[in-house]
């Protein structure tokens, strides 16, 4: 007869933190977020660990360079997306690892041939408003022009008129040689008046822009997670498929952790992955694995020589893959099981394996709730994906402002592979939904909020380390019932939206 766990598999949303004694030493400036991302054996340090618990999900939708930098920049990692080629993942690595402060890739370009209303576009799908005009319309060709909200009046111009006729051409645009400094290019800034400073190869080529409204925040975060070449951290996505040559392809370009992304990782593909990772690298290359949502799954992965584990399957929310398969474990459940045994792991073996809670995160105390549960750090896709920084379109959708979010299982990703249950069968089924998420603004704002209300809560369960909050922090189920008291209620909300 099958196993039957009585036990019900409970959500974030059904606990609550108590508050613990807050000394007067507990305040937030004092609160430690820092936390272990790859496994290390007792008394050692890991090879890397996050300043903020945070990595951002391996989707198209949301991690690609430009992610990547940002939350690399507030002490989190980004997983590149693995469902695109090899060499275009491989690109998207090596931009985060060569990134220099004040240095930014364009990331809304166009053509001297397409006209005002394709500007108009691309200034309300990307948010800039500074438009690189370049011979091929990539961030890369070669510099023709640019356009900014100085060079049109959208009222008055022909929205047919082409960019080449109204764009500051490249002869009457004040440029610097790829090489140049970030205090030279700020020089040259204040020196011509400028607000844009765009930066080429020998070929005219464009690399990157140096923006005069950057100048403060180019000051160094204290947070930022920099490798020993004062480069920063960045991860990506890998499969049990196409490894052989990917993942030679992202070391190459300089990649710090992997992950195997799957829906359901307690998998002889996945143990064949990593068994890959270590005859060729040793333990080199870090490699990250999951997801499983127990005991046995955990155990397997770490047996198998797994870097950090990761928990969750169907929580996301574009995810679909409960109803579509009938697996999954409420997320706050699967997370208590598998951070028992992380911990009984190390009692046993002296051998930290780190887990990170994946998806259904919502409210920013589920992510408290869930570091105090156990989980070293968070991933989370529908967060991140509501961000500038976040590659897809931002759009108006009933009167607000909302970005493109779309899970890796949907039709719209088309990766397969991480639903893919091996051998030849061809079977493809929707596992998630093509969706909007509310548009929040920058990453960087957007963490400190966040960032500030969990160490607000931390200081009062009277804790200052994750560590602490794992051993000490008290947590209460709640009934339905005053889930509803936790909301406003029996007042008359006023609405203060106009
Ligand atoms: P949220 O943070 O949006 O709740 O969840 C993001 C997580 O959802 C991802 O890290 C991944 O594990 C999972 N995920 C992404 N696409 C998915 C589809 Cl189509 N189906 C099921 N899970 C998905």
């Amino acid at each position: 007869m099958a196993k039957i766990i009585n036990e019900v598999s409970r959500t974030f949303n059904e606990y609550l933190i108590i508050p613990g004694l807050t000394t007067k030493e507990h305040t937030p400036d004092k609160v430690d977020l820092k936390t272990p991302l790859v496994r290390y054996k007792k008394g050692e340090e890991p090879k890397i660990s996050l300043n903020t618990p945070f990595v951002s999900a391996i989707m198209q939708s949301v991690s690609d360079s430009g992610l990547a930098i940002a939350l690399a920049k507030e002490g989190g990692l980004s997983f590149i997306f693995g469902s695109q080629s090899i060499e275009d993942q491989a690109k998207m690595v090596q931009a985060v690892k060569r990134h220099k402060a004040g240095f930014v890739e364009s990331r809304a370009n166009i053509t001297p041939e397409h006209t005002l209303a394709d500007v108009l576009a691309l200034k309300a799908t990307t948010g800039f408003s500074t438009v690189g005009v370049t011979h091929d319309g990539t961030a890369s060709g070669k510099l023709l022009g640019i356009v900014t909200s100085r060079d049109y009046r959208p009222s008055r111009d022909s929205h047919d008129k082409k960019v080449k006729d109204f764009m500051t051409p490249a002869e009457k645009v004040i440029t610097a040689k790829d090489g140049t400094t970030l205090g030279e290019a700020n020089d040259i800034i204040w020196e011509h008046k400028l607000n844009t400073l765009p930066i080429v190869d020998e070929n005219q080529n464009l690399k990157y822009f140096v923006f005069r409204k950057d100048y403060d925040s180019h000051k160094k975060n204290p947070n930022e997670l920099l490798d020993d070449k004062k480069s920063l951290v960045v991860g990506a996505g890998i499969n049990t498929r196409d490894y052989e040559e990917r993942v030679p392809a992202l070391v190459e370009a300089g990649v710090d952790a992997l992950c195997i992304d799957s829906s359901d990782g307690f998998s002889e593909w996945q143990m064949e992955t990593i068994r890959y990772v270590r005859e060729k690298y040793g333990n080199e290359v870090l490699v990250g694995a999951g997801n499983v949502v127990d005991k046995e799954g955990f155990r397997y992965l770490a047996d198998a020589g797994a870097d950090f584990i990761k928990v969750g399957v169907g929580g996301g929310s574009i995810c679909i893959t409960r109803e579509q398969k009938g697996i999954g474990r409420g997320q706050a459940t699967a997370l208590i099981d598998v951070a028992e045994a992380r911990d009984e792991y190390f009692e046993e073996t002296g051998i930290y394996v780190p887990i990170c809670s994946d998806g259904g995160i919502v409210q920013d105390y589920h992510m408290t709730l869930a570091l105090a549960m156990g989980a070293d750090f968070l991933m989370m896709g529908r967060y991140f994906a509501r961000f500038d920084e976040s590659p897809t379109r931002k759009l108006i959708v009933n009167g607000n402002y909302v970005k493109e979010y779309w899970g890796e299982g949907s039709n719209r990703a088309r990766n397969w592979q991480r639903y893919d249950m091996g051998g030849n069968s061809n079977l493809k089924f929707e596992e998630g939904v093509d969706s909007y998420v509310p548009y929040a603004g920058k990453l960087k704002d957007n963490l400190d909020q966040t960032i500030g209300k969990i160490k607000a809560t931390m200081c009062s369960c009277g804790v200052a380390s994750l560590d602490e909050l794992q051993t000490e922090a008290k947590i209460t189920l709640v009934s339905s019932t005053s889930i509803i008291e936790g909301g406003a209620h029996d007042v008359i909300v006023k609405d203060t939206s106009n």
